[in-house]
């Protein structure tokens, strides 16, 4: 694995759960780190930051929740040669209301598809702030300028934000451990929770999911719930921007590999084989948990002992389930389920002399667990809903002898990196017996042929990898700011444009040259930007192409040589010429246009008519009201049902409802200055619904630009107002360097 030199100083990592324990020793206690991928990931990540002269002495500090235990431990036995851990304390009954609660009964659930088993509490919401509080104030009284600060999983996804918000300087990376689900499913969250979720994580710079559907789902959350652009999976917000990318986790498959080679590891096999009576082995091992598909998988091996009676004494399934969240009612109803059903399959098929079910519900010791993962033939492994899912990894990496089958559910993450498993799905109880059988009596060429192929790829991909690429993702980005937010390939763009003979420049005004304003008699673009298009009208034809009136442009453009398009292409002026009115169609439509819209203003206050000469508009961005857009769908609806002797066009934009005769549009105007020269070099941007008639219209080698999020027949997109005035300026600059 490469390393690289990354700009941090020191490493903290804040996770719910603190992966140390207190060990009593002669010399007093002691810190000891458990052995968890995580743990070792973050190693490797500590050791690819360093070495530096700074920092080959510096531990890596880890912030998690702190239980009463630790509350009498001294500071020195919170410290060993390598970490410091940082306990952070709360009050018992936030605690409970912020993991008990809203973590376990409402985000787990949720977000694993179980919407019926969600609670919605709303002291818990709160509870949850305040324990995310806890955690922010634990890390600002440690954080010195320079620290990578990373954030794992669901119990706090408010932190980011609330650490950016406290620093705004500081990196910080974010992984989130469990699926991200559908948009469908997060609305289902209050309005006010889902938004505070969401913009909770996008404090962070680099936020890391197991898979590319998490990433997608997160990615429409975020454009449903805020609005933001979305540039190359970079979330765009005014200052700065956060990257959403999936980073699969994985473990540590050396570890894996050689353990299985391990003598104690081959002792407990042979006897765990001898007491089976060398039966053909299945093997499963999990959490206590809903998730994890336990009562499907039962329901699976009961229909394949029930069609095939030959198998009865030659196969037994060990099944583990590790004891987890059981003093919670759903669980405890789940442990019942799961052993009246082992209870009933070993009763309906078991004999004295075989138990066709061998289950415990206990933890295994890290020997039995890899005794159990090379002794047995299938590893049956059928989450309804996993994150990742890191035990089908560690049994192909623990199977050095190349024999042994996968079965694994398609609703594990880790489904999408292995697809020489069998594949299933968990609800269908017959494609489970079917796998079943198909796994007991695959040959063990086909065995060697499958498990090659997966132990290859977690080789290449492991734990290690993981949180390489995760740093390497988070050091480019915050070494890599850029003052110019868009997917369009700029180098070529201004290469293209410096070369061409003849070029028209077609951009908007509104969200477009000028930034969006309260009052929009307030608008108008930067004195920079006055410059910028003075500069470009010497050698390109630059058209303000607009919705506004005559008057206004012609007197916020006075002494820029620009092309002016009013009303939306009713009215053209070239510069030195008097206006050219386009639009010829008649006006018996506006008398009942206005009165429509008159109801809607005596409703709406803060809202009011603007009548152009040619158009009709009203606008309500100082309306006060959550269904102000909903209001505006319905204005547009009833609009479009009033008679007029010509079509009209009515269009929802940037708050207002537009009504113009439909003949002439930006994309109408635009097509004549077209025709009008042979030019070599288009460009038309724009930020709102009608730009969309000029994205629509140009031939298709011509650039058009989006500015801002939203749908668009626009090939490229520009994040912000800002980056408009940027790209105008470098294509200005790159004229004069020509
Ligand atoms: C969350 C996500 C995602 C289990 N029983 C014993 C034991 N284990 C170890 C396994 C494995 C780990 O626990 C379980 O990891 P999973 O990934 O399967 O599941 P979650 O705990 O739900 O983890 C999950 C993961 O985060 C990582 O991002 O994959 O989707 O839900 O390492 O070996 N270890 C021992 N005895 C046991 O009885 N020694």
């Amino acid at each position: 694995m490469q390393t690289f030199k990354s700009s941090f100083k020191r490493l903290l990592i804040v996770s719910y759960r603190l992966p140390f324990s207190i060990q009593q020793t002669n010399e007093g206690p002691e810190l000891h780190q458990n052995s968890g991928g995580l743990v070792s990931a973050v190693l490797s990540m500590a050791e690819q930051m360093g070495p530096t002269q700074e920092n080959s002495a510096t531990k890596i500090h880890w912030i998690g929740h702190g239980d009463t235990s630790l509350q009498q431990v001294d500071a020195a036995a919170l410290e060993n040669d390598t970490f410091v851990a940082h306990p952070v304390f709360m009050d018992e009954a936030v605690h409970k209301g912020f993991y008990e609660g809203f973590s376990n009964d409402l985000i787990w659930p949720l977000f694993h598809y179980f919407p019926s088993y969600a609670s919605f509490k709303e002291h818990d919401f709160e509870s949850y702030k305040q324990a995310n509080t806890r955690f922010l104030e634990e890390l600002t009284a440690l954080i010195e300028p320079g620290d990578l600060v990373w954030i794992h999983d669901f119990q706090l996804m408010l932190l980011p934000d609330l650490l950016r918000q406290a620093m705004p300087d500081i990196s910080i990376g974010y992984f989130f451990h469990i699926p991200f689900p559908t948009y469908e499913i997060i609305k289902l969250l209050p309005r006010t929770w889902r938004q505070a979720l969401i913009e909770g994580l996008l404090g962070a710079d680099v936020v890391g999911f197991h898979t590319t559907d998490y990433v997608q789902h997160f990615l429409q959350s975020v454009s449903e719930v805020l609005s933001l652009p979305i540039i190359n999976q970079r979330i765009v917000l005014p200052n700065r921007s956060t990257f959403v990318k999936d980073f699969p986790i994985s473990i540590d498959f050396n570890k894996f590999n050689t353990s299985g080679q391990d003598t104690e590891v081959f002792a407990t096999q042979q006897h765990f084989k001898n007491l089976l009576r060398h039966n053909k082995i299945i093997f499963s091992v999990d959490r206590l948990d809903y998730t994890k598909g336990i009562t499907s998988r039962l329901l699976g091996y009961e229909r394949f002992l029930l069609q095939h009676p030959d198998w009865h004494d030659k196969v037994t399934f060990v099944m583990t389930v590790v004891p987890s969240r059981d003093k919670i009612g759903q669980y405890q109803e789940l442990k019942r389920e799961i052993e009246e059903t082992v209870g009933r399959i070993n009763g309906l098929f078991g004999t004295i002399g075989w138990r066709p079910i061998v289950y415990s519900y206990r933890s295994l010791t890290f020997t039995e667990l890899m005794a159990l993962y090379t002794a047995c033939d299938v590893a049956l492994i059928t989450p309804v809903r996993d994150g990742m899912n890191l035990v089908c990894k560690e049994f192909v990496a623990s199977r050095h002898d190349h024999k042994g089958v996968l079965i694994l559910s398609e609703l594990a993450g880790a489904a999408q990196e292995l697809p020489d498993a069998i594949i299933i799905n968990p609800t269908d109880t017959q494609e489970v017996a079917d796998a079943i059988l198909q796994a007991l009596l695959m040959p063990l060429a086909e065995q060697e042929q499958r498990l090659m192929q997966m132990r290859t790829h977690l080789q290449n991909h492991n734990v290690f990898r993981w949180s390489h690429d995760f740093l390497t993702a988070l050091n480019d980005m915050i070494n890599n700011p850029t003052d110019l937010e868009t997917d369009l390939p700029v180098l070529p763009f201004i290469a293209t444009f410096t070369d061409a003979r003849k070029r028209l420049l077609l951009v908007d005004f509104d969200g477009t040259l000028a930034p969006i304003v309260n009052d929009p008699a307030e608008a108008r673009p930067s004195g920079d930007l006055q410059n910028i298009l003075i500069n470009l009208a010497e050698s390109s034809d630059v058209v303000v192409i607009s919705g506004r009136n005559r008057s206004f442009l012609e007197k916020t453009f006075t002494g820029i040589p620009v092309h002016l398009v009013a009303e939306h292409g009713a009215f053209l002026k070239k510069p030195d010429h008097p206006w050219e009115r386009l639009d010829l169609s008649t006006d018996d439509w506006v008398d009942p246009v206005r009165s429509t819209m008159n109801y809607f203003v005596d409703r709406f206050p803060g809202s009011f008519i603007e009548e152009k000469e040619t158009a009709i508009a009203w606008h309500y961005r100082m309306v006060e009201s959550d269904d102000i857009e909903g209001q505006a769908i319905d204005l547009s609806t009833q609009l479009r049902r009033v008679s007029s002797s010509i079509p009209l066009a009515v269009i929802q934009g940037n708050k207002v409802v537009e009504v113009k005769p439909a003949q002439h549009s930006k994309g109408t105007v635009a097509l004549t200055l077209v025709d009008q020269k042979p030019y070599d070099f288009i460009v038309s941007i724009g930020d709102d619904t009608t730009d969309e008639d000029m994205f629509r219209q140009l031939p298709n080698w011509a650039y058009t630009m989006k500015v801002g999020p939203g749908m668009s027949f626009a090939r490229y997109r520009l994040a912000r107002q800002q980056d408009v005035e940027t790209l105008l300026k470098r294509m200005s600059e790159a004229l004069v360097a020509v």
